[in-house]
C-alpha cells in the first residue's frame, strides 16, 4: 500500500479507499444498530449534535477485529508509523434530520511540548457506515488547523464539554468558515486524521440515519513521551469477554497501550495554545 505522509503531515488527513468489504460492512451495521436501539432518553437529548456517542469497546467481536484490521494497520505502517496502540472508540451516528457538529479538534494534552510537532502524536481513524454526503453529514474539515493557528481557534470552547452539548444552534462554532472543505465518503473508505484538525459535520437531512465509528490510536506509542503513554495506558482495564481467549483477543493484545515506568500522566487540556 502507498500512501502519502507528506499529505497527513501537511494536511492533517488522508482517505485510504475499500478498507472494509462487504461482510465486514454488514456485520458492523447490525453491531453498531444493537447499540443504537439501547440508547436513554438523556443521551440522546445530551449528544444531539453528535447524533450520538456510545463507547465501543469489546461489546460484540467484530469491534476488535475492526480495531486490530490487517488494512488499517497496513495503511498505518505506509503512512510511517510503525508501532500502533488503540485507545478508544466512539459510535456517532446522526438519526435522520439531525442538526450539525460544532467545529472542533479533538488532541488533550496541549500542555506537552509534543503537541507542537508536525506528527501526530494522536489519530482518528474514521469509518462511515454509509455513504456521506453534505446531505446527510459528512465530515467537513479546515486543512492544516492541526499545526497552524486558524481564527476560529480563537473562538471555540473545549470540545465535548457541556458548553458545546448545550450550545445555541445559531452559535459561530456552527458556522460555515471560508476555508473549510468537504470530506465526502463511501462506506468502507478509511479516513485517517489528525486529532489536533477542525473538524465538524453537515445536519443529516435525510431519512436515514448515518452511522460512523471513530476510532483513537497513537499511531507511534513507542516515539511518545513518558507523559502521554503513562496517561495513555491507565485507563481502568476493562472486563474482558469471554471470548478473549481466542482469536480477537490475540488480535488485540498488541494494540494495548501499556507503561511501567514512574512518569507522571500528562494534564488533559483541550485548549490550543501551542501556535501562538
Ligand atoms: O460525525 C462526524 O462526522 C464527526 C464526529 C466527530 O468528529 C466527533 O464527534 O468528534
Amino acid at each position: 500500500m502507498i500512501l502519502d505522509r507528506e499529505e497527513l503531515l501537511s494536511s492533517g488527513y488522508v482517505i485510504v479507499k475499500d478498507v472494509l468489504d462487504q461482510p465486514l460492512l454488514d456485520e458492523l451495521r447490525r453491531a453498531t444498530d444493537g447499540l443504537l436501539a439501547q440508547q436513554s432518553a438523556d443521551d440522546i437529548e445530551r449528544y444531539k449534535y453528535q447524533g450520538s456517542n456510545i463507547a465501543v469497546a469489546y461489546q460484540d467481536p467484530v469491534f476488535a477485529r475492526l480495531f486490530a484490521l490487517p488494512k488499517a494497520l497496513d495503511a498505518l505502517r505506509a503512512l510511517g508509523f510503525t508501532s500502533p496502540r488503540w485507545w478508544s472508540t466512539f459510535l456517532l451516528s446522526k438519526p435522520p434530520h439531525a442538526p450539525p457538529l460544532y467545529w472542533h479538534q479533538d488532541w488533550w494534552a496541549w500542555d506537552d511540548p509534543i503537541s507542537a510537532s508536525p506528527v501526530p502524536a494522536q489519530v482518528f481513524l474514521m469509518y462511515y457506515l454509509s455513504d456521506t454526503n453534505p446531505g446527510n453529514g459528512c465530515l467537513r474539515v479546515i486543512p492544516g488547523t492541526h499545526c497552524r493557528h486558524n481564527p476560529l481557534h480563537d473562538l471555540l470552547p473545549a470540545a465535548h464539554t457541556r458548553e458545546t452539548y448545550e450550545a445555541n444552534p445559531n452559535s459561530v462554532i456552527f458556522s460555515s468558515r471560508p476555508d473549510e472543505i468537504d470530506v465526502p465518503v463511501t462506506a468502507g473508505d478509511l479516513l485517517i486524521g489528525d486529532a489536533r484538525i477542525l473538524h465538524a459535520a453537515y445536519a443529516n437531512q435525510t431519512d436515514h440515519h448515518r452511522s460512523l465509528l471513530t476510532l483513537w490510536y497513537f499511531p507511534d506509542y513507542d516515539l511518545l513521551p513518558d507523559a502521554i503513554k503513562a496517561y495513555a495506558a491507565r485507563k481502568k482495564p476493562l472486563d474482558l469477554p469471554d471470548w478473549w481467549s481466542g482469536e480477537e483477543g490475540k488480535l488485540m493484545e498488541p494494540l494495548i497501550p501499556r507503561y511501567n515506568g514512574d512518569a507522571a500522566p500528562a494534564t488533559w487540556n483541550r485548549v490550543p495554545k501551542l501556535f501562538y
